[in-house]
C-alpha cells in the first residue's frame, strides 16, 4: 500500500486499467514526497469516485470541464501539484475545447489521459479514440471511415501547439510499459513542480468489460491500438 492511496475497496471491474494507473500515480506522489501538496480532479466517467481511493485533495468536475477547473486551481495555488485525470470521452469529446485551449495557454498543470477507446461508464459507446473497425454499442458494425471517421489522436494534435512542454503516450499492458508510464508521469509532475508548464501523459488502458474480452485478449487489443496510437514522446522541452 502507498501513502497516497487509501485502504479502500475499488469499484472498478477486474482487469480495469484505471486501477494500475491509480497505483502508478500514488507511487510517484509518494516517491516525490508531494502527497500533502497535491490536488487532483475526479472526472465524470468510471473514475468518478477516485476521491474515495486517493489520499489527496480531489475536486469533482463536470464532464469535460476538468482542465478549466484545474487551471483555476493552479492559478490560485501555484505551489501545489495539480493534475487532471480524464477518460477519452471526457477529454477528447465533450471536453475537446477545454483540452486544446488549456494546452495552448500553457497552463502549468499535468493532464493524465486514460485512453481505453470507449465510453466505459455509460456502457461502451464509441469514443473519439475508438479504433477503426472496433465494435461498440454505437458502432455495432465497427467504426468506419464514412460514418464516424478515424480516431482522434490527442498527443499528435496537442504536439502541434507551441506552449506544451512535455507530451508522451504510454500504456499499461506489460511490465516494461508500466515502468515507462511511471517514468512519464514522474517527468510530467517534475515539469510542473519546476514551473516549466503544461504536461500531458496519455495512457492506453484496458476496459475488458466493454471490449467484451478476457484479460489476455484485452492486453492484445492494446497492441492493436498502438497501430493508431504509437507509444512515444511527442514533445520534451523540459
Ligand atoms: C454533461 C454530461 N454529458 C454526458 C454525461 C454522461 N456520461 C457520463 S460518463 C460518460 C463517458 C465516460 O467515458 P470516458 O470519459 O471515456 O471515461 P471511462 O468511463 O471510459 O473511464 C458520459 C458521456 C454526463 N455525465 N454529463
Ligand atoms: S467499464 Fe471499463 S473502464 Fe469502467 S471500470 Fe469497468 S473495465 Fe474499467
Amino acid at each position: 500500500m502507498t501513502k497516497s492511496l487509501k485502504e479502500a475497496k475499488m469499484h472498478y471491474c477486474p482487469g480495469c486499467g484505471h486501477t494500475i494507473v491509480h497505483r502508478i500515480i500514488s507511487e510517484v506522489l509518494d516517491e516525490m514526497n508531494v502527497r500533502e501538496r497535491t490536488i487532483a480532479s475526479a472526472p465524470v466517467g468510471c473514475s468518478v469516485l477516485l476521491y474515495n481511493y486517493f489520499n489527496i485533495d480531489v475536486i469533482e468536475c463536470a464532464h469535460g470541464r476538468v482542465p478549466s477547473v484545474m487551471s483555476a486551481i493552479k492559478r490560485i495555488y501555484p505551489d501545489r501539484l495539480v493534475f487532471a485525470y480524464q477518460g477519452d470521452g471526457d477529454l477528447a469529446a465533450i471536453g475537446t475545447n477545454e483540452t486544446i485551449h488549456t494546452a495552448n495557454r500553457g497552463e502549468n498543470i499535468t493532464v493524465i489521459f486514460i485512453n481505453n477507446a470507449v465510453y466505459g461508464m455509460t456502457g461502451g459507446q464509441m469514443a473519439p479514440t475508438t479504433i477503426m473497425g472496433q465494435k461498440t454499442t454505437t458502432t455495432p458494425a465497427g467504426r468506419g471511415q464514412n460514418q464516424e471517421g478515424p480516431p482522434l489522436k490527442m498527443c499528435e494534435l496537442l504536439a502541434t501547439l507551441d506552449a506544451p512542454m512535455y507530451i508522451e503516450r504510454a500504456a499499461v499492458n506489460n511490465a516494461e510499459n508500466i515502468k515507462k508510464t511511471k517514468e512519464a508521469i514522474r517527468k510530467a509532475f517534475r515539469c510542473q513542480m519546476e514551473g516549466k508548464g503544461y504536461s500531458f501523459v496519455e495512457v492506453l488502458a484496458t476496459c475488458p468489460t466493454n471490449w467484451h474480452k478476457n484479460m489476455k485478449d484485452s492486453l492484445r487489443f492494446i497492441q492493436e491500438m498502438q497501430e493508431y496510437f504509437p507509444l512515444k514522446v511527442f514533445k520534451d522541452k523540459i
